[in-house]
């Protein structure tokens, strides 16, 4: 079985691949930094003894995608699954004073991203009248929270491709399925403050969120359910989150 799993440098994606490595899975991992794919290329190949492809790209780049995708070597052209996990928060302002690079930004690489890896691995896919697409949706992708405006915009339009996709690749035996987190540990707030880990810090002060591992198993779970099942969508929260606002400090 091969999986590919897109943002696989950090947190919730670098998770996911590790355990479906340890289950015997090949796989394609990509990012942008090159450096951390190899790295974690040789972790797993050394641990686990899978092959794994490493593909350094800009998702938000179609035809990066599209060369990434059709030019994976013989062995690897039949995706099993696609993790579409590759995303980010970019700033939280209030919509008059939003910045307009991170909106796209945003909008760039948890929307279009998503859709240029669905579309030509489901062209992959298709062919084997089977497959399964995981997308990573978010809590904010079913609420909306003061000044997170456009980043939930992002994660809605996920919930509403993850069940557009169920739809349109029904007749080709691909499963859809999304799983959406609620808060996470990883490099997310980081990203989401440019670099401000001191910022990044306050979001899990006092609280136990969840662990990217705590998603990558939910994740697996899904794909390995038998083959006539799918789990169409999850919300998954830390025991201390009852929505996206409600948490207990
Ligand atoms: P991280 O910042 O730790 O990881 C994000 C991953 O996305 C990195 O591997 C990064 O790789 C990749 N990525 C970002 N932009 C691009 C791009 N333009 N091209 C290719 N890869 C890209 O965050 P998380 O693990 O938390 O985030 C993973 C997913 O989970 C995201 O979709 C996020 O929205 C979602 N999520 C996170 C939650 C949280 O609380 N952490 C909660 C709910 C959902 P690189 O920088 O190397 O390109
Ligand atoms: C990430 C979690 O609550 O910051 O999607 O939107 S949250």
């Amino acid at each position: 079985m091969i999986a590919c799993i897109t943002g696989a440098t950090s947190g919730i994606g670098k998770a996911t691949a590790l355990i479906f490595a340890e289950n015997n899975y090949d796989l394609i991992i990509t990012g942008r930094r090159a450096e951390r794919l190899q790295e974690l290329k040789n972790e797993i190949i050394n641990k686990y003894r899978v092959k794994v492809v490493d593909l350094c790209f800009d998702i938000r780049d179609e035809q990066q995608v599209k060369n990434a995708v059709n030019t994976l070597p013989g062995e690897f052209s039949r995706i099993d699954v696609l993790v579409n996990n590759a995303g980010l928060a970019a700033g939280l302002a209030p919509i008059q004073d939003g910045q307009i690079a991170h909106w796209e930004q945003m909008i760039d690489t948890n929307i279009k991203g998503l859709l240029y890896m669905s579309k030509h691995v489901a062209n992959i896919m298709i062919p084997n009248k089977k497959g399964h697409i995981i997308n990573i949706g978010s809590v904010a992708g079913k609420e909306v929270y003061a000044n997170g405006n456009v980043y939930c915009a992002t994660k809605h339009a996920v919930d509403a491709l993850n069940k557009g996709m169920r739809i349109d690749l029904l007749p080709h035996n691909i499963r859809v399925s999304a799983v959406n987190p609620g808060m996470v540990e990883t490099e997310f707030s980081i990203v989401r403050f440019e670099g401000d880990e001191e910022r990044a810090k306050k979001v899990y002060e006092n609280i136990v969120p969840l662990k990217p591992e705590d998603i990558a198993e939910t994740i697996y779970w899904i794909a390995s359910r038998p083959a006539h099942v799918n789990i169409n969508d999850i919300l998954i929260m830390p025991t201390i989150q009852a929505n996206a606002t409600t948490i207990l400090r």
